[in-house]
């Protein structure tokens, strides 16, 4: 157990698409966090997975500076970060054989040896999370093998436990983990908000449509909004001597 004095902001209504979020007008950030999706040297660092795919690694970084201003403010104004990593033990004993399979067809088999060390395995230097939003001692890590973050992890319990309710979330890839992610906490009844300027996907439009689709039906998996939004509607920072350490 990490402890820290933590601070207590309001955060709402965030001007997004598509309603003012959250749905319940304001919420207080001991009830929010901060969930950062695999900002990996596999997905945005050169020599990882996506870059062995042929993929333009400027597009997933696209997002990084927002999503490292975001962790500033979220870390100023005591949100529980957490912070996710894809990736396969180092015996491959929990990745599925056609997800293997597939990596192998485009030329960047997971588990094979490469620049940044075996793609996509735990432990690898492919498979940390890059500097600029590197996470803090005492900080929650959730380890998962799949897309989703909630997909054989304790990502659940660990927000339950902590008394959250609502997501923001930054990260990579919009269309694939982040919207992975986002699906499952909204079917749990997290009340999410994405972040269109701190994620990013290896084609533009799959990351514009990913965001669109949020927006469909009302706000079906949620909200979309821009950092900025939110740091707008946050409110002042008092210490309240309570803890979201480990
Ligand atoms: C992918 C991810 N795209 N983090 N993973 O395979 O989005």
């Amino acid at each position: 157990m990490t402890t820290t004095l933590a601070r207590l902001a309001a955060i709402g209504p965030v001007t997004a698409d598509p309603y003012p979020w959250p749905y319940d007008g304001t919420v207080t950030t001991d009830r929010v966090a901060l969930i950062c999706i695999d900002w990996q040297v596999d997905f945005c660092g050169p020599g990882g997975y996506v870059d062995r795919m042929g993929y333009d690694i400027e597009l997933t970084r696209t997002g990084l500076p927002g999503a490292a201003r975001m962790l500033a403010h979220a870390r100023d104004i005591g949100m529980l970060v957490i912070h996710t990593r894809e990736g396969h033990s180092p015996d491959l004993s929990d990745l599925p054989a056609n997800k293997r399979w597939r990596s192998a067809q485009i030329g960047a088999e997971i588990g094979s040896p490469g620049p940044q060390g075996r793609i996509l395995v735990r432990g690898e230097p492919g498979w940390a999370i890059v500097p600029e939003v590197a996470p803090w001692p005492g900080e929650v890590l959730i380890n998962k093998p799949g897309k989703g973050a909630f997909y054989a992890t304790q990502l659940d319990l660990v927000l339950r436990t902590k008394g959250i309710t609502h997501i923001i979330l930054t990260g990579i890839t919009t269309d694939v983990c982040v919207h992975t992610t986002m699906r499952e906490a909204n079917d749990r009844g997290y009340e999410c908000l994405i972040l269109s300027d701190c994620t990013g996907a290896t084609e533009l439009g799959n990351h514009t449509a990913a965001l669109r689709m949020v927006t469909m039906q009302g706000g079906v998996f949620g909200c979309v909004a821009a950092s900025e939004a939110v740091i707008a509607a946050t409110g002042p920072a008092t210490p309240t001597g309570q803890s979201h350490g480990n």
